[in-house]
C-alpha cells in the first residue's frame, strides 16, 4: 500500500504562466478550514508527529522538501517540486519533512481549525494510536482487554471478562462470554458464540456458524459452577457448522472439516470429519 498520495491540482497555466485553482471537495477531498504556508526555512526537519483527525494537502509552491510518511509499518519518502501537484496527508501518518531548499515555499490545506489535541508528537503514543483496535460502531464490547489492530465488526457481543489478543478479526454476529481468552491472529467468522470455558490460542480459525458448547448436560434454569474448558490450541482451524462438544482439546494446526462433530479430543495436526468425528488424515507438516 502506497502513503504516497499524490493529488494532481487543475492546472489553467497558458502563455502568460501557471494559474491552479483548487475548489474544497471538488478538486481536494475535503473542506479547507486553514491554510497555512513553511518558508524561510533553515536546514533543520520539521513535523515528527502525526494526526489523529486531520486531512491535508501539502502543495510545495516553490523550491523543495522531502516528507517521510510512516504508517507505523512501513516508511515511503517523497521529493515535493511541483506546485502543480498536492500531497494528501490523511489518516493515522507519522510525518517529518526534510531537506528544505533554501526558497521553499510549502502551502498546507487542512481540514479543520489548528487544535493541538489533535497532535501525536510522542513516537510510540502515535505507534499505540495507529495500532488500536477498531471496534464498529454497532459493536457492544465492555471488555478492556482487546488487543492492538484486533477488530470487532457488527452486532458482536464481548463481555467484560473475555481477552482478546492482537490482530484478531471478530466478525460481525458473535457473541464472546466472560471466561474466555483468545490469542493473537485469531479469525471467529460470523455466527459463533464463545461460551464461558472455551480458550482460542494464537493463529486459530473458527469458522462461519461454528458451535461451541460447555455443558454436557443442559437442563433449562440450572448453572453449573465451573464450565469444562475447551481449548483450541494453536493454529487449529475449525470448517464451517461444526459442533465441539464441551471439554474437548482441538490439537494444534488440527483441522476440523465442516458439520464435523467432535465428542472427543483431537490430536495435534489431524484431520477429522463425520459425526462422530473420526480422523481421516494428518495435515502435512
Ligand atoms: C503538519 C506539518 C506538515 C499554530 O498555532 N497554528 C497552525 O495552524 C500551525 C500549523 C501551527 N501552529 C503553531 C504550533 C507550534 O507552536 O506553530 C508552531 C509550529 O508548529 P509545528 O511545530 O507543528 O510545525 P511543523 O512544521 O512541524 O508542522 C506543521 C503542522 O503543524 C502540521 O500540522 O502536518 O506542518
Amino acid at each position: 500500500m502506497s502513503l504516497i498520495q499524490l493529488i494532481d491540482l487543475p492546472d489553467y497555466a497558458d502563455e502568460r504562466g501557471g494559474l491552479v485553482a483548487i475548489e474544497s471537495n471538488q478538486s481536494i477531498p475535503f473542506e479547507v478550514k486553514r491554510l497555512y504556508y513553511i518558508f524561510q526555512t533553515t536546514q533543520q526537519p520539521r513535523g515528527f508527529h502525526a494526526h489523529k483527525d486531520l486531512q491535508q494537502i501539502a502543495i510545495c509552491l516553490k523550491g523543495q522538501c522531502r516528507f517521510v510518511l510512516d504508517n507505523g509499518e512501513q516508511k515511503q519518502a517523497i521529493v515535493l517540486d511541483n506546485p502543480r501537484q498536492g500531497l494528501l496527508l490523511d489518516g493515522v501518518i507519522w510525518r517529518e519533512m526534510h531537506d528544505f531548499s533554501d526558497d521553499c515555499v510549502l502551502l498546507v490545506l487542512a481540514s479543520a481549525h489548528y487544535d493541538e489535541q489533535d497532535y501525536i508528537r510522542d513516537y510510540d503514543a502515535f505507534l499505540k494510536f495507529a495500532h488500536r483496535p477498531f471496534i464498529h460502531a454497532l459493536a457492544d464490547v465492555h471488555s478492556q482487554h482487546i488487543g492492538q489492530k484486533t477488530s470487532i465488526w457488527q452486532y458482536s457481543v464481548v463481555l467484560a471478562g473475555a481477552k482478546i489478543g492482537d490482530h484478531c478479526n471478530i466478525c460481525a454476529h458473535t457473541f464472546i462470554e466472560n471466561d474466555v481468552s483468545i490469542g493473537n491472529n485469531v479469525t471467529i467468522k460470523s455466527g459463533v458464540y464463545v461460551w464461558d470455558g472455551i480458550h482460542l490460542a494464537d493463529d486459530v480459525f473458527v469458522g462461519p456458524c461454528v458451535t461451541f458448547t460447555n455443558d454436557k448436560k443442559p437442563r433449562s434454569k440450572q448453572y453449573s459452577d465451573e464450565y469444562p474448558r475447551t481449548v483450541v490450541e494453536k493454529g487449529a482451524s475449525i470448517g464451517a457448522n461444526a459442533t465441539i462438544l464441551p471439554g474437548i482439546r482441538i490439537g494444534q494446526k488440527a483441522m476440523v472439516g465442516a458439520g464435523a462433530v467432535v465428542t472427543k479430543d483431537v490430536p495435534d495436526h489431524a484431520i477429522v470429519v463425520g459425526n462422530p468425528a473420526y480422523i481421516q488424515g494428518y495435515v502435512e507438516l
